[in-house]
């Protein structure tokens, strides 16, 4: 379960009842009064997720969080649910480690989604130097998920995320480097109902 220190891959952790309800969450609010969008980043290219910012907006052009949507549409980010935040905290504490999420991203893979190495680096400066987790939680199709080190040069392993998997890397994982090479199509539990995959990935801003 621990993959590298302060990394831990918890394997089919939510139950089927819990998927469904956080997947049938996730739908509604992607598709929402304030929905889900594909991000252009700073180079201009576009990334290969739609995106909804819950608590806090990520905007892709600062790499800064911000209130409100300013690198799209203006509007202000929805508010994190109380349910998410507790099971942020939850997922933590069953690696010992402290969570009081204000933030949640929120990624919809289809099936030719990626995202490419990169830090979670964003949040304060205080967040990341206690070694506050990220916390990822996975719906949907299986994932190809690559886990490096702290440098881009890093050899870098590549494992499967399930849905109902949980990933949690803090304290010495904060900052390693991590993506998604590819979306297995197909692979849902049927009783989600569903095609592709969500993420939601769980920080703390601020501490
Ligand atoms: O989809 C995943 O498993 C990873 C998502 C991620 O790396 C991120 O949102 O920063």
């Amino acid at each position: 379960m621990e993959i590298a220190p302060g990394a831990f891959h918890l394997r089919h952790h939510l139950p089927m009842g819990t998927q469904r309800a956080l997947a049938q969450r996730c739908r509604s609010l992607i598709d929402g009064p304030i929905p889900g969008y594909v991000p252009t980043v700073r180079g201009g290219g576009k990334m290969h997720v739609r995106m909804l910012c819950l608590g806090r907006h990520w905007n892709g052009q600062t790499y800064r969080y911000e209130p409100v949507r300013a690198d799209f549409d203006g509007l202000p980010a929805p508010p994190l649910p109380d349910e998410f935040r507790a099971l942020a905290a939850e997922l933590a504490g069953s690696v010992a480690m402290r969570l009081d999420a204000d933030l949640c991203i929120l990624n919809y893979y289809d099936d030719d989604g990626r995202m490419g190495l990169h830090q979670d680096k964003d949040e304060s400066e205080r967040s990341i130097a206690a070694g506050l987790p990220v916390v990822s939680v996975s719906l949907g199709d299986t994932a190809r998920f690559l886990f490096g080190g702290t440098r881009r040069r890093d050899h870098v392993d590549a494992l499967l995320l399930e849905s109902g998997d949980a990933f949690v890397f803090g304290g010495p994982a904060r900052l390693r480097y991590h993506g998604v090479s590819r979306i297995v199509p197909g692979t849902a539990p049927p009783e989600l109902r569903m095609s592709g995959r969500f993420n939601l990935t769980f920080r703390q801003y601020d501490i």
